[in-house]
């Protein structure tokens, strides 16, 4: 058995023991995979979503899959009107959107709005929302908009 296995098979097993009240229903907090999420009850910027996401052992949403996309959707239909911080931002570099939970690139997966991102508004749109004004697709915004966030954990994290 190389250390390979033996990490995989702690990290199973942790999912396993984490996953016991995974209840999948429309409320504040639901799972996905390997994932727990958690919706926000406050507005904040994107930085101190990401903070305050950090404080409670998450990360802000990272979308990886088109079934993870969808996950999400189903858990804010009933807020039709909010937009959503994900932790999607090109702020290193202009156009180059990454997953700042991760460190990875934004895709294969995207799911933008029509015509976006446009980095509007004078070119200051650099932090990915899902946008009410689209069906939650994804449009980069101002980072300091106020904004109900996504906070998003693995079980074996921290
Ligand atoms: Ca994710
Ligand atoms: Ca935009």
């Amino acid at each position: 058995m190389s250390s390979n296995s033996a990490i995989i098979f702690v990290i199973c097993f942790c999912i396993a023991v984490s996953n016991g009240t995974g209840a999948k229903k429309v409320s504040s907090r639901f799972t996905f995979g390997n994932s727990t999420y958690e919706i926000s009850t406050n507005r904040a910027g994107w930085v101190q979503a990401k903070n305050d996401c950090r404080v409670k052992g998450m990360r802000l949403l990272s979308i990886e899959s088109a079934e993870e996309n969808n996950a999400v959707l189903e858990n804010i239909v009933l807020m039709p009107g909010e937009r959503f911080w994900t932790s999607g931002s090109d702020l290193g570099h202009e156009g180059a959107f990454y997953w700042e939970a991760t460190g990875h690139s934004v895709g294969p997966f995207i799911n933008w709005a029509p015509d976006q991102p446009d980095n509007a508004q004078s070119r200051s749109e650099h932090c990915i929302e899902l946008w009410h004004e689209a069906n939650h697709l994804w449009n980069d915004n101002k980072c300091d908009t106020q904004s109900l966030y996504i906070c998003e954990g693995h079980p074996c994290e921290e």
